[in-house]
């Protein structure tokens, strides 16, 4: 995809859900520059529509619903669902059925391209002594984790079998600053998740692509370099706000496992009962 055709909107319509989430709170906007339509889709309430924007309010575990959410769409930025830990049947719901019925609706009308939103608890049970690539196992560290190992797999099967192509981006933590130790490490700035996310819409030929979403900060325990052709280049860093947390350095004490694992305190939880 050319950034630069018709209009200077290369794609017609962009669907993105998670939309009235923190990541999709910060990439509507941006998503008006490179779509003439953004269709804005959560669970959750959405308002003030701008006037290149089509909301839609859909369970993602609603089948007929996605597939009717789905259509005419270009490419799609999938942010939607559970985003930590949580009782088995709600992420079953959310971020399984959810995930299915994103892509078999993308196969039936077509779509070609998705950015998943998977995440770092993919991996989280890798120690912190690793630095990991894109190669690297699934070691998921809670159920939550476990299912964006299953949106990856399930990315990578309709890639070998439909040709649907997938930038997974292993999130690592997003938010507008670093809230622990742990997070000088995992931190993504809004800027830089915006920019991975178009590097993941516009980059040609991404066939299957793992990509962990982090800022250039100090230590790193992950390596993007089998994901350089998408030519993100992280403009942020933690650095800026090591002094949040001058008593202690992340991973100084390896007995906890909380502090040994890349997870951080999701290796933790244990299975949860459903409250409802
Ligand atoms: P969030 O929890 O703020 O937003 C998720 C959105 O998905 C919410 O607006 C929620 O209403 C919606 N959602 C939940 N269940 C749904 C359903 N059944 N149908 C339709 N919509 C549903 O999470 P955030 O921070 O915006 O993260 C976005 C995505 O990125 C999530 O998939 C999360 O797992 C992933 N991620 C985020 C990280 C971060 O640090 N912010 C780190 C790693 C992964
Ligand atoms: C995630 O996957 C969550 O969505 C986010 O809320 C943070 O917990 C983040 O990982 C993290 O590891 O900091």
């Amino acid at each position: 995809m050319n950034e630069s055709t018709a209009a200077g909107k290369p794609f017609k319509r962009l669907l993105l859900t998670g939309a009235a989430g923190n990541l999709g709170r910060q990439l509507r906007g941006a998503l008006a520059q490179w779509a003439q339509i953004v269709r804005a889709s959560d669970v959750a309430p959405l308002d003030d529509a701008a006037a290149h924007e089509e909301l839609r309010a859909v369970d993602l575990a609603d089948r007929a619903a996605v597939t009717s959410l789905v259509e005419g769409v270009d490419a799609i930025v999938h942010l939607g669902g559970i985003s930590v830990e949580a009782p088995f049947d709600d992420l079953l719901e959310a971020n399984i059925r959810g995930t299915y019925n994103l892509y078999e609706a993308a196969r039936r009308h077509g779509v070609k391209r998705v950015v998943f939103a998977s995440s770092n608890h993919a991996i989280g049970f890798h120690p912190v002594t690793e630095v990991l690539d894109a190669d690297a196992a699934q070691r998921p560290d809670s159920l939550y984790g476990v299912t964006k190992c299953f949106g990856e797999s399930l990315s990578r099967y309709y890639f070998d079998r439909f040709g649907i192509e997938t930038v997974c981006l292993r999130i690592g933590s997003s938010f507008e600053e670093p809230k622990n130790p742990r997070m000088l490490v995992t931190y993504l700035s809004y800027r830089d998740f915006i920019e991975l996310v178009r590097c993941s819409l516009f980059t040609n030929r991404v066939g299957h692509t793992v990509v962990y979403g982090v800022s250039n900060n100090p230590l790193k325990w992950w390596d993007n370099t089998k994901a350089g052709f998408l030519g993100f280049n992280a403009q942020d860093s933690s650095d800026e706000f090591r002094n949040r947390f001058p008593a202690s350095a992340p991973s100084s004490d390896l007995d906890d496992p909380a502090q040994r694992f890349q997870g951080g305190a999701f290796v933790l939880g244990e299975p949860m009962e459903r409250s409802r």
